[in-house]
């Protein structure tokens, strides 16, 4: 007794409902920082697992820890990501229902990685086939192919995802993995032309000159050494000590050979990447009209020859643009300044779409071939969401904006479907309950979404009036429309709601994980050139069109059932065994961890349909089986009367029983598990099967 208590000082308790003193923010920090220490980065607040970022190599990831987890209940081993996973798959195989896990967390947190380890746990514990065995592997190699496209070096994470993705990994009725779906969301196409000091370009530029062979190299016409080439050497760390891009490059070849990317598609692809690098090295000077020319045609060439486009066609785009007089097309000349902003346009226009085809490319391999020819419809998934976490940078423009918004939507909607969700089920289904008060930042993604008067409304009148909108008029409008929204200041009411003072040309926002700055110029041109080089004739936006994919998004996440995990960052140096308190207090209270706690310590650990619960267990109760002709409610009452619940073991709602504590329902599982063991083969036998 006393040796187990001298543990738990030591060591703190795996979830945090267990804490005995009251739900301090002290206490939970104490308890978080006592298992960070013993390297156990995972704890529970109920079903949610809370992750710190160990930033070291854990033995805790092995194939027979994966074996450990599967088909056991929850809280019978220490809090684990599998855990996590599994749950949602014994949950899905059980009741044929759609699953979606949520990763948040800040850059850097660990969101990246605990999505590729589920994928790897499915991967490894799910049943398979030989022919299904395909379907694994490219579910796996999707990673680091997206990775080398869509991940690069930043300040915060040496491996940041500079774009969103969503997940689906799609069941048969077997439970087997039978194919996959990929949703990606704004890829960062600043970073092609743009590093910050201390930052990289996507790590496949650098993976393709330290690994590419020389002949493909000298086909590309690209020199091996990255300091030759503009676009990747403007944050000056083209080389990166945890980065290995010769290794990383092979990894990648062998994952396009597995995803089914022919030899002419990869040359199509290398192409366009060789060929962002030479436009990078384009350089122009002024002909004697003062209009840009190009000053060395070698680079043009090869872009020409990569791309298969005509050279003078190139050289037209780069130094024209179309512009429509009485309904003609007629071409202006650039001067310099406009033509290297042309140019970079081009290579964000090109690594975008580029982008866009790859994930095309990629479901196109994943798709649920197996079911098709079958005839068997893959009945349901498990969705993984993987986003860029929220961001605060020196400058922070339009992409910054697009990212913070996102997380405000998930979080939105993580509140939605717990912290608000729960208590309103409460009060429905008549259960005597003590409201915890939340913050609720529907507020704040109302000041940017609403339609007419939210920030990205705003945006997209300002960017319908080219030539005539500018930062200052941009500014303007807000200030009329939004000026006085709590979460809302620009430089007249930013001494009087946080004391500090802002840019003219700033307007900032007080999202739920902190300030940030937006520069309104850079926020206006972003959307402007992105709208226009994206969709010249349609009247809305890069950023209306970010707006309806994240609602789309969020749809789809709302028809499911919701796992959560929360990361957390431990410090800003990414290192082993350290332990920030204030910025770790920051992350627990943005994250609403202490109100999870507080709704999880007062509620119910599950609760369930009357009909689900007694269709399942009814086979525990002679009253009820083999079948109840009574009303469900009538028959669960019966049921758990018969099987031994105690009056605080659970509550009986309108529609639902609700059951406190999750030992109450293992031990109905386990009793049912044994049931319905014997009944299968009439003798003792293992306890647990996957069901
Ligand atoms: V961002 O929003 O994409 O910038 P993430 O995705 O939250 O961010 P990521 O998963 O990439 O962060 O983790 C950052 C780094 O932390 C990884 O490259 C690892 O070096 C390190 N990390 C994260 N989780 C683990 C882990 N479970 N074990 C070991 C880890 N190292
Ligand atoms: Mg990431």
């Amino acid at each position: 007794m006393e040796g187990a208590l001298i543990a738990r000082d030591k060591v703190g308790v795996q979830d945090f409902v267990l804490l005995d003193s009251h739900t301090s923010e002290a206490a939970f920090l104490n308890n978080l920082r006592k298992r960070y220490q013993e390297n156990l980065i995972y704890t529970y607040i109920g079903s949610l697992l809370v992750s710190v970022n160990p930033y070291q190599e854990l033995d805790i990831y092995t194939v027979s820890q994966m074996q450990l987890y599967r088909g056991v209940n929850f809280f019978e081993l220490p809090p684990h990501l599998y855990a996590i996973a599994d749950n949602a798959y014994r949950v899905m195989c059980n009741e044929y229902n759609n699953h979606f896990i949520l990763i948040s967390g800040e850059s850097g947190a660990g969101k990246t990685e605990a999505s590729k380890k589920i994928l790897q746990y499915y991967a490894v514990t799910c049943p398979t086939t030989e022919q299904l065995q395909t379907v694994r592997d490219r579910l796996l190699l999707s990673n680091p192919v997206l990775e080398a496209f869509g991940n690069a070096k930043t300040l915060r994470n040496d491996n940041s995802s500079r774009f969103g993705k969503y997940m689906d990994i799609q069941f048969d009725f077997k439970g087997a993995p039978v194919g996959g779906h990929i949703l990606s969301y704004l890829i960062e196409k600043s970073r092609v032309v743009h590093q910050n000091h201390g930052e990289r370009n996507f790590h496949i530029f650098y993976q393709l000159l330290e690994g590419g062979d020389k002949d493909l190299l000298c086909w590309l016409g690209l020199e091996r050494n990255p300091q030759k080439y503009t676009y990747l050497i403007q944050g000056r760390c083209a080389k990166v000590f945890s980065i290995n891009d010769k290794n990383d490059w092979k990894i990648v070849r062998k994952a396009f050979s597995i995803i089914d990317f022919t030899e002419k598609d990869l040359e199509h692809l290398f192409g366009i990447v060789a060929s962002v690098l030479h436009l990078g090295n384009i350089q122009f000077e002024e002909d004697s009209n003062g209009h840009a020319i190009i000053r060395d045609g070698s680079q043009i060439k090869w872009i020409s020859k990569l791309l298969g486009a005509h050279l003078s066609i190139l050289q037209e785009a780069l130094t024209h643009r179309k512009i429509e007089a009485r309904s003609e097309e007629v071409l202006s000349p650039l001067n310099v300044d406009l033509a290297f902003y042309a140019r970079d346009a081009v290579a964000k226009a090109i690594y975008g779409r580029t982008f866009t085809w790859l994930v095309n490319k990629i479901n196109g391999s994943l798709a649920n071939k197996v079911g098709f020819l079958s005839g068997v419809l893959n009945k349901t998934v498990i969705g993984l969401l993987d986003i860029y976490g929220f961001e605060v940078l020196d400058t922070n423009s339009f992409e910054q904006f697009c990212i913070n918004y996102c997380n405000e939507k998930l979080q939105q909607l993580l509140i939605e479907m717990t912290l608000k969700a729960e208590q309103e089920e409460y009060e429905l289904e008549g259960i005597e309950w003590e409201p915890i008060p939340y913050f609720n930042n529907k507020i704040i993604c109302d000041l940017v979404e609403q339609k007419h008067k939210g920030i990205i409304s705003i945006l997209d009148e300002e960017c319908l009036r080219p030539g005539e909108a500018t930062d200052l008029s941009f500014l303007e409008k807000l200030e009329e429309k939004v000026g006085d929204h709590a979460h809302f200041v620009t430089r007249k009411l930013a001494d009087q709601k946080t004391r500090k003072s802002i840019d003219w040309v700033d307007f900032r926002l007080l999202h739920y994980a902190g300030e940030v700055t937006y520069c309104a110029f850079y926020l206006l041109l972003d959307c402007f050139l992105l709208s226009e080089l994206d969709n010249r004739r349609r009247p809305e936006t890069v950023a209306t069109q970010f707006k309806n994919s994240l609602t789309s998004l969020i749809e789809i996440l709302m028809s499911k059932e919701p796992s959560y995990i929360r990361c957390i960052k431990p410090n800003e140096n990414k290192e082993p065994g350290k332990f920030d308190d204030f910025l770790i207090r920051h992350q627990v209270k943005y994250l609403g961890l202490m109100e999870h706690l507080r709704v999880r310590r007062a509620g119910f650990a599950y609760r369930r349909k009357y009909e689900l619960f007694l269709q399942r267990y009814k086979c525990l109760c002679p009253a009820t089986w083999p079948n109840w002709h009574g009303p469900a409610a009538e028959g669960v009452e019966r049921l758990i009367k018969h099987i031994g619940y105690k009056p605080e073991e659970y509550k009986l709602g309108r529609t639902k029983i609700f059951i406190r504590f999750p030992k109450t329902l293992f031990a109905t599982e386990d009793a049912f598990e044994y049931r319905k063991h014997l009944s299968t083969w009439g003798c003792w036998g293992p306890r647990r099967w996957q069901l």
